[in-house]
């Protein structure tokens, strides 16, 4: 049922992450990408608006290329969005999802616990089994803050795997 509840969570919050991760991409010396066509329509498109990343910034630290069928350390840095500090003892929560965001609702495997590395990074290992795209859903749940805020702070990040 948690899970059934966060996909429809995250179908709301998805066109600002996907922002989110666009510029996290660009900020990784990848000029050319842009955002993708059709999302502004659905941002007109009378959804809830989701405050997403309430009250911090998660950015792709590692690689957002991976190779199929090779194991890939995906690495998520946790800034606090007043300071630009790094974050520390968070609860950083994933679930993977086979396509774009929005695209497939395809989830792979249940939603697990990123480690937490020091210095506001906390990373994980993922197989890409094929080609294509892949969307981290990244939730961090602040010190002593419940389990239902995790939509809060939430980014989705895209990466490939070639
Ligand atoms: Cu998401």
């Amino acid at each position: 049922m948690a899970i059934d509840r966060l996909i429809v969570l995250s179908i709301a919050g998805v066109a600002v992450a996907s922002i989110l991760a666009f510029i996290a991409l660009s900020a990784s010396g990848n000029g050319g990408l842009q955002p993708l066509d059709g999302m502004s329509g659905m941002m007109e498109g009378g959804r809830m608006q989701m405050p997403v990343s309430k009250d911090v910034i998660i950015l792709l630290e590692s690689e957002y290329e991976m190779t199929a069928g090779e194991q890939s350390e995906v690495t998520l840095k946790v800034l606090d969005k007043q300071t630009n500090e790094p974050m520390q003892g968070e609860q950083v929560i994933i679930g993977i999802e086979k396509g774009l965001p929005m695209t497939t609702m395809d989830m792979i495997g249940g939603m697990f616990d990123a480690s937490e590395k020091g210095n506001g990074t906390y990373s994980f290992v993922f197989t890409p089994e094929s080609e294509g795209y892949y969307t981290i859903h990244a939730h961090v749940i602040l010190p002593g803050k419940q389990m239902h805020s995790m939509m809060e702070n939430h980014a989705d990040l895209v990466m490939v795997s070639r």
